[in-house]
């Protein structure tokens, strides 16, 4: 049945796609490309994209008395705690409207924060519908880094030994969450090698499943 050029079916996927939200983690080592993705596929499928490292930097930026104590942990490499990362999602899940869903970008980073992630949503009507690996080679993540030191200067990025040291955090604290996420049918590995433009297409043919 057609109603104004608009089928049963048609319909009934817009009023579905209205009424669902889609919450993707992006998840791997640092360098692995989670910010430069995020911002394109954000974009690509309305989702609202919420990047613990950029709110941090900008309470840096900022100079709040957060930004202050959490500097000198950021520069040596280290995870900040993680009530500080948690609180900062919460507000913004609940100050963002009209989008289809929410693309985590470095969080959760510890598995307290995925128990913490997953409770705040289920709170809300939503769940984490899928979490998205990048697969990286370690000597290709150094050279991203080293590459951006020279071009953004952020300050974790100078250091070849704090580069190395966050390696050694996310293999340590962050990659239990994927083991987490594989029991819970979430998990999806992605190709990170290449160019931004091919792990782009891996990553947006990854998400059409579910948008
Ligand atoms: P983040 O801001 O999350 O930064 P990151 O892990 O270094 O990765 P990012 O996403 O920025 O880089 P990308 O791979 O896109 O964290 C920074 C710090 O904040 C952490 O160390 C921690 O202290 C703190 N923090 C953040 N979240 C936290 C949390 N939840 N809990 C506790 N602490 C937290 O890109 C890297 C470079 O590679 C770019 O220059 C990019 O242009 C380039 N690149 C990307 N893809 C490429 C490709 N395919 N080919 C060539 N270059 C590419």
């Amino acid at each position: 049945m057609t109603v104004l050029g608009v089928t049963f079916l048609q319909f009934i996927k817009y009023y579905f796609k209205k009424i669902s939200m889609f919450n993707f983690l992006i998840f791997g080592p640092p360098g692995s490309g989670k910010g430069t993705q995020s911002v394109k596929l954000a974009e690509k499928f309305n989702l609202k994209h919420l990047s613990t490292g950029d709110m941090l930097r900008a309470e840096i930026a900022a100079g709040t008395g957060l930004g202050k104590r959490m500097s000198s942990i950021m520069s040596k490499g280290e995870l900040v705690p993680d009530e500080v990362v948690i609180e900062l999602i919460a507000t913004k899940i609940d100050s963002s409207k009209d989008c289809a869903g929410f693309l985590f970008d470095g969080f959760p980073r510890t598995v307290a924060q995925t128990i913490a992630l997953e409770k705040m949503l289920n709170e809300r009507g939503m769940k984490i519908d899928s979490m998205l690996v990048l697969d990286v080679e370690h000597d290709e993540l150094v050279k991203r880094l080293v590459l951006r030191a020279e071009q953004s200067g952020r300050p974790d990025d100078k250091d070849p030994a704090v580069i190395e040291n966050r390696i050694d955090v996310y293999r340590a604290k962050t990659e239990p969450i994927i083991d987490f996420c594989k029991k819970k049918g979430i998990y999806q590995p992605v190709n990170g090698m290449g160019t931004i433009d091919d792990i782009f297409g891996r990553l947006s043919g990854s998400m059409k499943k579910f948008i």
